[in-house]
């Protein structure tokens, strides 16, 4: 036995009770732990065996953290076998997420009992994996083939009732797992139950194997573990139960070697990464138990309900009454949403747009709001009047927040006479939607104070990346630098189009004129006339044809027109073909010929762009690592999740290679393409991105 395991004895019962903070992970200890366990039950002649975890779940699965190491005995898959095989009668009982392994040792178990709020589910191939226990042959077992598709490729968690339905379970009861589990396992042993091990159960039916693969891969733009699960499942139809085995494992050692392995791991171990800061250690956040919001705009009514669903009440403020109407219409239509989908009741609805969202037109109605995050229009001067007016009626320790997406907060900050209570929440729009937040940090905001946004994020169900002040931050500075560059590939020759499908081919899920159209077109062009109006570089290549079409009034979707035409009648976007003329004619005038772009350099260029740029985020420290930098572009800008990250896929890619083509395009233009020093310092030292990365990622 290992420490991992707690070994009772209950009548004829022995119980194997898994012990291995936070999640019970079935690291090596928990299975030597596992497999001494059912030996000493064998030996002591125990006529049942029950499995539970303890603390707040079963397995949560594998232990991630050996994947990528040489593996070590006992292997998962046999200790399956091994506990499915035993002459005992086994029963598990399920609480909290018995998950991909956890899972697997369950259905290795030949009975399951359920608390009625445990959740199952095979979610490895987020990991970039398939279940690699037996899951993929025991689940279509007892559940059937469509239902082991279902789950298996969406990797979704299943609730217990569903499970019950679904044969996974047999039955759930209210109480502790281990009590649930002795009354179950007693009551099997007084009836007579026989064993039941799933492997000895017949195939399951076969569906269209190569249909569902086709659709799957599809569905994931190319990440390839959820397609590879279907001709897993496949095998438990055709072969028999030892064969299926051997074939699941084949393919399960196939995605482990694989790239896309290594991105969703390093994805999911990034992510709870990014919360966890020196400068916050030991650092209490100030309490939050109301949101003050200013504007009622998309952003403000997306920021009010993300607060309201968290159970947060908010203050809203608008300028006039028929704003602050046009406000409360948004938030009950995104709240209706939210009913519609399940995820609220219809009284749950009543309380949350009734008295927990307070609609004024006076700052004066804020000044018991224990955090104030402003989405008022994106100008300086606008911002700096509402926190000079923040600061007039805001309790004291009230933390001021502004959602601007690129304006200099610590001027913002200037105009408060408290600068160490302020800080940018940067949210994404739809903000009750999207998973990013970026905390932006000022010079002088104080350290509780960024607690007290990680804290909210937390509790907004946000991923929350810390990002220091710059033009932009993390994201929609790189966002500019591949924008950019993708704008000079237009004019030097490709088309916006062929850069869409390009980008799209990688696996984002839409291209950068796409999502240009979904934004608005205006946006960018606010930006540019900003810009200009700062004074250009003469050396910047300054690309004006999309000023014509905003000009002509086409802002991409939502006026039906943009770089793609849109519509009634049209199944899909077309490209419009003014884009192009546009482009011809600023190409004539300035002196452009045109040349063939290959989607591959296209690529090659756009994601060294990014990459660059984001060596210079992280080498001037707005973002902490290159870990930060990934997860915003992971959770706020579409990056494929299968590729980890830009960082994570130039490490893969290699940083060296991706540095030479770099210097190779700056002897073209050395004003857009200068080598990140960042980027020379790493290929020199012979490093990688990864290894700045605390805690170590993948
Ligand atoms: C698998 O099972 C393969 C098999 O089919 C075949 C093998 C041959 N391992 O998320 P949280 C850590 S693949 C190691 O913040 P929550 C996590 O890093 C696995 N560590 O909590 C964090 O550590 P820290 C299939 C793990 O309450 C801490 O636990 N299973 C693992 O929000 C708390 O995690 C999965 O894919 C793990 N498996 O959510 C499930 N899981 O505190 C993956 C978690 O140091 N896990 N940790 O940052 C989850 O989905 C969530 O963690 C869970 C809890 C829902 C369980």
């Amino acid at each position: 036995m290992t420490e991992a395991i707690r070994y009772e004895r209950v009548g004829d019962i022995a119980v194997l009770a898994v012990d291995n903070p936070p999640v019970n992970a079935l690291g090596r200890d928990v299975r030597v732990g596992l497999a001494a366990g059912m030996d000493r039950a064998e030996a002591e002649g125990a006529r049942a065996v029950l499995i539970h975890g303890t603390g707040r779940t079963f397995p949560a699965g594998a232990d991630i953290r050996e994947f990528g190491k040489p593996p070590t005995e006992p292997f998962l898959p046999d200790l399956c076998n091994r506990i499915e095989a035993s002459p005992l009668l086994v029963v598990s009982a399920i609480h909290g997420t018995a998950l991909g392994g956890g899972l697997e040792v369950a259905l290795s178990t030949h009975y399951r009992i359920a608390t009625p709020s445990a959740k199952v589910g095979l979610p490895e191939v987020n990991l970039g994996i398939l279940p690699g226990a037996g899951g993929t042959q025991r689940l279509p077992r007892v559940a059937g083939s469509e239902a082991a598709l279902d789950l298996i490729t969406s990797a979704r968690h299943v609730g217990a009732e569903e499970a019950l339905k679904l044969g996974i379970l047999d039955r759930i009861a209210e109480g502790e797992a281990r009590e649930i589990g002795l009354a179950h396992a007693q009551a099997l042993l007084d009836e007579g139950a026989p064993r039941r091990p799933v492997g000895e159960m017949p195939a399951p039916e076969p569906v269209d194997f190569d249909a569902r693969y086709d659709a799957v891969l599809k569905k994931g733009r190319g990440q390839l573990s959820p397609a590879v699960a279907v001709r897993a499942v496949q095998a438990a139809c055709e072969l028999p139960f030892e064969q299926g085995m051997a074939r699941e494992r084949e393919l399960f050692t196939e995605l482990m070697q694989s790239d896309q392995r290594q991105g969703l791991i390093h994805a999911f171990f990034a992510e709870r990464a990014v919360g966890k800061l020196p400068e916050l250690d030991g650092v209490t956040p100030r309490e939050v138990a109301s949101i003050g919001v200013i504007g009622g705009g998309t952003m403000g009514a997306g920021i009010a309900t993300a607060a309201l669903l968290a159970g947060l009440p908010v203050t809203l403020l608008e300028m006039t009454d028929k704003a602050a109407a046009a406000a409360r219409g948004r938030i009950e239509h995104n709240l209706e949403g939210a009913l519609k989908r399940g995820k609220i009741s219809k009284a749950r609805f009543e309380r949350l747009a009734g008295q927990d969202l307070r609609i004024a037109t006076s700052y004066a109605a804020l000044s018991g709001s224990d955090l104030v995050i402003e989405a008022v229009f994106e100008d300086i001067e606008v911002k700096k009047q509402v926190f000079a007016q923040l600061d007039a009626s805001c309790k004291p320790g009230a933390v001021l927040a502004s959602n601007t997406s690129y304006l200099d907060l610590n001027e913002i900050a200037a105009a408060t006479s408290r600068p160490q209570d302020v800080i940018g929440l940067h949210f994404f729009s739809p903000a009750h939607v999207m998973k990013l937040l970026e905390i932006v940090v000022a010079d002088r905001t104080a350290p509780e104070v960024v607690a007290t946004g990680f804290a909210l994020g937390k509790r907004l169900g946000k991923v929350s990346v810390r990002a220091g002040v710059c033009d932009g931050f993390i994201g929609n500075r790189i966002l500019a630098a591949y924008r950019a560059c993708a704008e000079h590939m237009v004019l030097d020759g490709a088309t916006p189009f062929q850069i869409d499908a390009a980008v799209r081919g990688f696996g984002f899920a839409m291209g950068p004129y796409e999502v240009s159209d979904l934004a608005g077109l205006d946006i960018g062009w606010a930006s540019r006339k900003r810009k200009r109006a700062a004074g250009l570089d003469p050396k910047a290549r300054d690309v004006t044809y999309a000023d014509r079409l905003c000009e002509a009034g086409h802002f991409g979707r939502k006026t039906g027109k943009g770089y793609y035409i849109y519509g009634p009648g049209k199944s899909g976007a077309e490209p419009n073909p003014e884009v192009m003329e546009l482009v011809a004619a600023e190409r004539a005038e300035k002196g452009i010929t045109p040349r063939e772009f290959t989607d591959q350099e296209i690529l090659r260029r756009y994601m060294a762009a990014m990459v660059n740029e984001a060596a210079r985020v992280v080498g001037e420290g707005i973002a902490r690592r290159p870990l930060d930098v990934d997860v915003t572009l992971l959770h706020g800008y579409g990056f494929p999740r299968y590729r980890g990250g830009p960082m994570k896929w130039a490490d893969m890619d290699g940083l060296d290679g991706l540095l030479e083509d770099i210097r190779g395009y700056a002897r073209e233009d050395d004003f857009f393409w200068s080598p990140a020093p960042l980027l020379e310092e790493l290929v020199a030292e012979g490093r990688k991105f990864d290894d700045l990365n605390t805690p170590a990622g993948d």
